[in-house]
């Protein structure tokens, strides 16, 4: 038996205090105490957050914009304050430049539709990585398809970082785009976004990142990164789901086509022409998820409140206990950079001979939620060599015991089906 690992002390301590506001994580499931890793599809949500959507729908609820009428103006300040905050959050120079969508899903698409149907030509190149979730795929496909641009690929390295030797000759003048994730979603790997970006403007290409994993998990500044665009989902970091974010610099959002057409995104209409509301309702058309982008403000308020850098801290030391704790555990393939420091709080695995998926039915009786599949990331798993994996995914509220609960799931599993 080999020595205990340490528990890492400030992660059980802050972790204890935070979770104590997640009213979730006080629930039984199969009657044990529920040990939820899977925040990386999506993240419990905090008192403030649900106490903020109550209190909208309790006290303000009316439509935004457009009445003058106590509610509408109450409604429309807290909407807008939300979205000020969320821009402070990510350091964006304007709160103009936040436009508010429903995930990261839909912000990547309105980039591609919007500014890429605009500025994409034959023979262009949208360059990705081969770590990207579905999302950051298909819609530079659907625009691939209609322009007759061309998709490349960043490859990775055995241990799932990047592949940076080959960046320079993938970059050429033909690249109009280099959109890839800041971090990974099933390696965990935390890309080098600003070299990236820099590097993409270097050849005059634009720098699209996903931040769906990052914003939750990273301090993310956008002026420092200095993205063109950045992408991300209020449901991954405390917010409602139906609540996301499209960052985008103003002079390309100021030159962009609208992306769908309404009310709310003009200025005038006339029969046959209309003219384009200001930033960022331009690309707002319709009643937007009023409450949800004010639980999406509670949300940043919360982060904010504990501080980005303390949640990296605490989930670099809980992946770092994690990949030290599965170490243990035979036949396990653990995917993904082993150094905490560029890795997300993110531990995908497979055990030899057991499918992930009865591996996740297995430890759901014990109470334990972790992820089966391919994790939105096909393309990835087929360079990683399997159809699936498990994956437990870390958060703020997560405890070192927490894992220590997984071991030994994981054990008994190998038990259950003979290993
Ligand atoms: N990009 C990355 C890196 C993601 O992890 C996800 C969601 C998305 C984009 C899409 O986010 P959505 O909010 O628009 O759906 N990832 C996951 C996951 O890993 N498990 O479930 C959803």
């Amino acid at each position: 038996m080999s020595a205990p690992i340490a528990m890492p002390a400030t992660a059980a301590f802050d972790a204890a205090k935070w979770r104590a506001d997640f009213p979730i994580l006080k629930r039984m499931v199969n009657g044990a105490p529920l040990v939820y890793l899977d925040s990386a599809a999506t993240s419990q949500k905090p008192e403030a957050v649900i106490c903020a959507m109550d209190e909208y729908y309790r006290q303000h609820n009316a439509n935004v914009h457009r009445g003058i009428h106590v509610l509408s103006e109450e409604a429309t300040s807290l909407y807008e304050g939300a979205r000020k905050r969320t821009a402070r959050f990510i350091n964006a120079a304007s709160w103009r430049e936040v436009i508010f969508v429903r995930n990261t899903t839909e912000g990547l698409n309105l980039v591609a539709q919007a500014w890429g149907r605009a500025n994409i030509q034959p023979g262009d190149v949208i360059l990705l990585t081969g770590m990207e979730h579905h999302s950051n795929i298909v819609p530079w496909q659907l625009l691939a398809a209609e322009k007759g641009a061309q998709l490349e690929f960043v490859e990775l390295t055995p241990d799932g970082l990047l592949d940076l030797t080959t960046l320079d000759a993938l970059l050429t003048e033909r690249v109009k785009v280099f959109a890839f994730t800041a971090m990974s979603n099933v390696l965990g790997t935390i890309n080098p976004t600003q070299e990236l970006v820099r590097r993409a403007h270097a050849v005059g290409a634009l720098a699209v990142v996903d931040g769906a994993q990052a914003a939750p998990h990273l301090p993310v500044d956008v002026q420092d990164w200095d993205c063109d665009f950045l992408a991300f989902s209020g449901h991954k970091m405390c917010g409602p789901t139906g609540s996301g974010v499209l960052y985008g610099k103003r002079a390309l959002l100021e030159a962009m086509p609208p992306f769908m057409g309404g009310g709310d995104m003009i200025k005038t209409v006339r029969r046959r022409e209309s003219k384009w509301n200001d930033l960022p309702h331009k690309f707002e058309a319709g009643t937007p998820a009023i409450a949800e982008g004010i639980g999406l403000g509670a949300a940043v308020d919360y982060l904010t409140a504990i501080g980005m850098d303390n949640i990296r801290r605490h989930e670099t030391e809980l992946v770092g206990y994690g990949i030290d704790r599965l170490a243990e555990v035979n036949d396990l393939t653990l995917y993904g950079p082993q150094d905490p420091s560029v890795r997300g709080g993110v531990l995908t695995f497979n055990l030899k001979g057991i499918h992930p998926h009865d591996l996740a039915t297995l430890v759901d009786q014990d109470g334990i939620a972790i992820r089966a599949g391919h994790h939105c990331a096909q393309p990835l798993m087929e360079q990683m060599g399997v159809a699936a994996t498990a994956r437990a995914s870390l958060y703020l509220y997560n405890e070192p015991h927490e894992i220590d609960k997984l071991v030994v799931a994981l054990h008994k599993a190998q038990k259950v089906f003979g290993g």
